[in-house]
């Protein structure tokens, strides 16, 4: 962990159980360091999250090697989604701390494909 500001850790909040298997998860890809896997209430078809292995609760808890390797997966894995969902861009989102947004209090980006004309749900 980073030696940094960074939020309390919660090793049972609802990502770090799909990281042990004790919640299932619609995979998409896995390796090391990181677990892409699809959002259970998608803003649009093909909504992913990218989360790390390493115990984080946000971009402030990680360290810029582990953080390096988490957006580079999202890097790689946004186009695959992109094509795979006939979508014509990708938002890459982040929060950090409830006030702005964040719910589950382990490091994750999401990878929101787009189609021009449609809506995002809130
Ligand atoms: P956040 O606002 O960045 O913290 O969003 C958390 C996301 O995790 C949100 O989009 C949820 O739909 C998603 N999610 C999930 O995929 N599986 C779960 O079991 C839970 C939340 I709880």
């Amino acid at each position: 962990m980073a030696e940094n500001d960074a939020a309390a850790y919660d090793p049972e909040n609802i990502f770090a159980k799909i990281l042990k298997g004790e919640i299932p998860c619609h995979k998409l890809y896995e390796d090391d360091d990181t677990l892409a896997f699809l959002d259970i209430m998608p803003r649009t078809e093909g909504h992913a999250l990218v989360i790390t292995k390493e115990p984080a609760a946000d971009l402030f808890g990680i360290t810029p090697e582990g953080l390096g390797k988490l957006m580079a997966v999202v890097q790689t894995l946004a186009p695959k989604i992109k094509q795979a969902v006939g979508a014509d861009g990708v938002l890459i989102q982040q929060f950090n701390g409830a006030a702005a947004g964040q719910t589950v209090f382990h490091l994750h980006v999401h990878i929101i494909p787009r189609k021009d004309g449609f809506p995002m749900r809130p």
